[in-house]
């Protein structure tokens, strides 16, 4: 099982969209297993996008991260890292395609609503920026073996 970080931005925290993206994560089968509702520090921001400073657009996306609430997940599941992308889209709401939350729900460039963690190593570093030791939970679901098939002896 591979657990990633989403971070539902300011923008869908203000707009009200919590409920419903996080609905379309429950939907798809994959499990929450950590949720803050927190404000993002200038030094949290700063770390988190550490690989995109200098760029043009560092700036203004530190204020935007840091502006208003977010809500952090740990989302987990079988491959839930590249499931997370696909359903969040391409980075630019305009761009995005339908059925995907960037598609469906935002037209900014800059005001994208969620991030997710893109690849295994990232993951696991953002998921121990954001939680501290014991807040990703290791409890089980009673409805798994309806979500995978697990009469192989693993999750399939
Ligand atoms: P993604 O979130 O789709 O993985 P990245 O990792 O390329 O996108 O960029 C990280 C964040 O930086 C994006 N979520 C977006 O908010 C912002 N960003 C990336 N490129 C631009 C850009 N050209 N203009 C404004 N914001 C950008």
């Amino acid at each position: 099982m591979e657990t990633t970080l989403i971070i539902l931005k300011p923008d869908a925290v203000q707009r009200g969209l919590m409920g419903r993206i996080i609905g379309r994560f429950e939907d798809k089968g994959l499990h929450i297993v950590g949720c803050k509702l927190m404000q993002i520090s200038s030094e949290l921001a700063a770390t988190h996008y550490d690989a995109h400073k200098g760029k043009p657009f560092y700036e203004g996306l530190v204020r935007f991260m840091t502006s208003s609430p977010v809500l952090v997940l740990a989302v987990r599941g079988m491959g839930a890292i590249t499931i997370c992308r696909n359903m969040m889209g391409a980075t630019f709401g305009s761009k995005a395609a339908p059925g995907t939350i960037r598609g469906d729900f935002g037209v900014s460039n800059s005001f994208n609503l969620i991030h997710g963690s893109d690849s295994p190593e990232a993951a696991e570093r953002e998921l121990g920026l954001f939680f501290k030791p014991g807040e990703v939970l290791n409890s089980s679901r009673a409805i798994e073996g309806w979500i995978y098939d697990l009469s192989g002896g693993k999750p399939e």
